[in-house]
């Protein structure tokens, strides 16, 4: 006789699978693997590729917008830039759609696609689409025609914010939309604003919409309806909203869930991969939208969104995973200690290559001071990474040696040109200075100072446990900063915080008094 065997544990993770700003998710498979991007804004390298066999652990692979020149992100203010992509595998090629976006001027930018043979690159030059508004994605028949869609402002609204889903044909052959514009869906809730994030897929003979509304804080949900035709006319489900934590009220746990992007597991089932943000006082959310995996059912031709639960999973299983995500590599639930090296694909700069801020040398970034400023929507001397975490210690070693008198550096938790704290070393005529700088709705506010002797390098210390982010030096704190200021509610903006490293000023100013 032998003793029974006990089923092993289904291989889990908790819930969001990607931690930190990585809003919009959106992912396809090719053969065994899944592949996903996500929303980066005026970070590059922009798009970062993720790629995994079993939907828990990820790895970057590249990015889409990897290259100078493939975009012109000068001047495009915080939270601008690359919204909401959506990548397909068809016709033997990677196709990811994306929009440019320019608050400040909405004629700049818009919808574009670029194609791969391979998804870690490189990727086409950008194809421009001339699609109003944002979120695009597109879908292929089972004849081959691809067809594209997106969101835009309704041409004729019957409440404040109502937008409409359009579709319309692409042609390979000719690089452009071609055919009639359909308009297929104006949100499946009278008023709801922001019917967005709208994704298309050919399943068992019918064509299926998932779509975001309700704005993608608070109220976000996710909403369905299907039609025989994929020019319509749509049914929207009697379920609707699919999925929404709208109705759980405010607390802490997870908010603001939407704009999910469908899969199918080679083994037959369905996954969604949505946004949700993180909170603990059901209000703020400083780490952003991050990424989220939920079960997927479909009952009388309708996808059920986590069946029988009705929200988001703290924890997901997939009982094809072999292995948990390995130790040593970024978990959602893990602790990890460690440096990000230089080269690391988190590193990202402001408008610019983190190749064209900075270079690396003897396994170090070395970054040259410029005169732009965090406040200035061009491209700083800043690389930085997301965070990822609510209780994370961060500690950087600044070689000042080049620095020169009138210039500055120091380590940053950033959300926008608008709102940023840097714990700041400033070279004046007669020594170092530190201080704690913030900035709250482009208003300055200078904190207290301290002359220190920096020498040649500086410790700079960032303690950050839940909303409380303490800046520290030699083990005094020096100031604070709550990240309740800083998070999109407070700020208006999309992204999640980032925390990096600036330097910034004039060059050499001999004499010149601390600036
Ligand atoms: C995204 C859209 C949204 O394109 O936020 O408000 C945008 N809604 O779906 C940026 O993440």
């Amino acid at each position: 006789m032998t003793a029974p065997v006990r089923a092993a544990e289904p291989i889990g993770i908790r819930n969001p699978i990607l931690p930190g700003c990585h809003p919009d998710p959106s992912i396809c498979r090719a053969g065994e693997w899944y592949y996903l991007v996500t929303s980066t804004f005026e970070y590059l390298p922009g798009l970062p590729v993720l790629r995994s066999r079993d939907l828990l652990n990820w790895e970057t692979i590249g990015h889409v917008i990897d290259r100078p020149g493939m975009l012109d992100f000068d001047g495009i203010g915080s939270s601008g830039g690359l919204y909401a992509p959506t990548i397909r595998h068809g016709l033997g090629l990677f196709w990811v759609v994306c929009t440019l976006v320019d608050r400040d001027d909405p004629a700049r930018g818009g919808d574009f696609l670029v194609t791969a043979d391979d998804p870690a690159g490189p990727w086409s030059d950008p194809i421009a689409l001339h699609a109003d508004g944002i979120d695009p994605s597109l879908a292929f028949d089972d004849d081959g025609r691809v067809w594209m869609h997106g969101t835009r402002l309704a041409a004729d609204p019957e409440w404040p914010q109502q937008t409409e889903v359009w579709v319309r044909e692409y042609s390979p052959a000719q690089r452009a939309l071609v055919g009639e514009e359909h308009v297929i869906w104006r949100g499946a809730v009278r008023g709801a604003v922001w019917a967005e994030g709208p994704h298309l897929y050919r399943i068992d003979g019918r064509w299926h919409l998932i779509a975001a509304e309700g704005g993608t804080e608070f109220h976000h949900a996710v909403t369905s309806a299907r039609a025989e035709h994929v020019t319509g006319p749509y049914t929207p489900n009697p379920a609707n909203p699919v999925l929404t934590h709208r109705n759980l009220g405010r607390g802490p746990g997870v908010i603001g869930v939407g704009h999910a992007d469908l899969v199918q597991a080679p083994g037959g089932s369905w996954h969604a991969v949505l946004l949700g943000m993180r909170t603990a006082d059901g209000v703020h959310y400083p780490l952003g939208r991050e990424t989220f995996l939920c079960p997927v059912d479909w009952q009388d031709g309708w996808p059920v969104l986590a069946p029988g639960a009705g929200r988001v999973p703290d924890r997901v299983t997939a009982p094809w995973a072999t292995t948990a995500p390995a130790a040593g590599t970024w978990q959602p639930d893990g602790r990890r200690a460690g440096e990000v090296p230089p080269g690391d694909p988190r590193w990202t700069a402001l408008r610019a290559l983190p190749a064209e801020i900075a270079r690396i040398d003897a396994g170090t970034w070395r970054m040259p001071v410029r005169p732009t400023t965090l406040q200035d929507a061009a491209a700083p001397a800043f690389l930085g990474i997301r965070q990822q975490h609510s209780d994370v210690d961060v500690r950087c070693t600044l070689d000042l040696s080049g620095l020169a008198v009138g210039e500055r550096a120091g380590l940053v938790v950033r959300q926008s040109e608008r709102d940023h704290v840097v714990l700041q070393v400033s070279r004046c005529a007669d020594g170092d200075v530190l201080s704690v700088v913030r900035r709250r709705a482009g208003i300055l506010q200078e904190g207290a100072e301290a002359a220190i002797t920096a020498g040649p390098s500086v410790e700079l210390v960032l303690r950050v446990r839940g909303y409380e982010y303490l800046f520290e030096h030699e083990g005094r704190i020096l100031g604070s900063a709550d990240g309740r200021e800083l998070d999109a509610v407070a700020t208006g903006g999309f992204l999640g915080i980032w925390i990096g490293v600036h330097a910034s000023g004039d060059g050499p100013a001999p004499g010149a008094r601390c600036a």
